[in-house]
Formats: C-alpha cells, sequence, structure tokens
C-alpha cells in the first residue's frame, strides 16, 4: 500500500508547524508500505494543487493530511469538512479569503473516508491523547480536506485530516501544547491503523 501524508508549513507569524515536523519524522516505508511525505504551503487553492498533483505522480491508495490546531489538547481526526472558506488570518501568499465557497457548485460537506474512531482509537492505545472532531474549521486545512474528498469521491483513494496540537515552545500563558515526540508516536499509530484498515 501507498499513502500520502502531507504536512504543512508554517503560518500565522510561527516558524515552526508541528504537522510537517512530525510528517518528516516518519520512515519512508513501514514493512511492504510506502509512505510519501510531502510538505504543503498554506495558501487556499495552492495546498489542493500540490497534494492532488503528488497523487496523481505516486497513486497512494490513502492520502492522510496532517494540520496544526492551536488551543487543542489532543490529535484529532476531522469527520467532516466542509464547502466554506472563511479565514480569520491572511493565508501565505497574504490574501485573507471569507464567507466564500470552496466550489461554487459543490455539496454542503463531505464526511472522511477514514476511519476517524479507529485512527483516534489506535492513538490513544499508544498513550497518546485523541478524540474525533467534528469540522476541520473554514481555513487552508479544511479547504485541502474538501477539495481532496470531492475529487477522490466514489474511487478506491481513501481520505482523511488529522490535526495536531502546538509544540510546548509556541503555546503561549495557559494554551495547551504536547511534546513532538508524543505527536510523532500517535501520528505513526494512524498511520499503521491506516495501513492495516486494507
Ligand atoms: N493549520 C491550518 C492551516 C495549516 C495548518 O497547519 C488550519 O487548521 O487550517
Amino acid at each position: 500500500m501507498k499513502l500520502l501524508l502531507t504536512g504543512f508549513e508554517p503560518f500565522g507569524g510561527q516558524d515552526i508547524n508541528p504537522s510537517w515536523e512530525a510528517v518528516r519524522l516518519l520512515p519512508d516505508t513501514i514493512g511492504d508500505h510506502r509512505l510519501i511525505r510531502l510538505q504543503v504551503p498554506v495558501v487556499f487553492g495552492l495546498a489542493a494543487e500540490k497534494v492532488m498533483a503528488a497523487a496523481e505522480e505516486y497513486t497512494p491508495d490513502a492520502i492522510l493530511c496532517v494540520g496544526q490546531a492551536g488551543g487543542r489538547m489532543a490529535l484529532s481526526p476531522e469527520r467532516v469538512a466542509v464547502n466554506l472558506r472563511d479565514a480569520a488570518i491572511p493565508d501565505n501568499s497574504g490574501v485573507q479569503i471569507t464567507d466564500e465557497p470552496v466550489m461554487p457548485d459543490g455539496p454542503a460537506a463531505f464526511f472522511s473516508t477514514l476511519p476517524v474512531k479507529r485512527i483516534s482509537e489506535a492513538i490513544r492505545k499508544e498513550g497518546i491523547p485523541s478524540s474525533v472532531s467534528l469540522s476541520a474549521g473554514s481555513f487552508v486545512c479544511n479547504d485541502l480536506y474538501y477539495t481532496l474528498l470531492a475529487r477522490y469521491e466514489g474511487t478506491n483513494t481513501r481520505v482523511g485530516f488529522l490535526h495536531v496540537p502546538f509544540l510546548p515552545e509556541q503555546a503561549r500563558n495557559d494554551e495547551p501544547s504536547l511534546d513532538l515526540e508524543s505527536i510523532r508516536c500517535g501520528l505513526l499509530a494512524a498511520v499503521i491503523c491506516i495501513l492495516e484498515e486494507r
């Protein structure tokens, strides 16, 4: 099985993004399985273009995108992507999009085609905090997730999204965070769960 695993570049004035830091620590292979890792720009539209181009090249069986969700305490598989671009901050191209659809003629939402509850359980079994999240928000993570779910709907390519907390060095005041080793360990558990689904 081939799994395309993506993480984001830093955004919002930060100089690190735990999603890419964790993705880059995973190996290229697990048993007979291949992991293709890709860093993705935090730019509306462009993020999905880059991931779809890589997916055309590598024809993965599944795509797991990982993103930072500051303020969360747990690794959270996302159940739903919504047809909405509504950003509280500019993306990395400097543009702040509000109240627009991802796809003008698309459905309101798509559900994950990876098993969010089983992935969350697999992470918790490693002793890492995890809970299923209903929505990936309305910024670039959701934009990427929605576009991929639309593109691969009805195909054999399954698509999921995992949000991860801040690293300790990113958290201000009493914001929650998780160390990189725990995030890496939880992500690995999620990946193994996806690989073993087949
Ligand atoms: N998190 C943002 C975009 C990039 C990232 O890592 C989000 O949740 O939309």
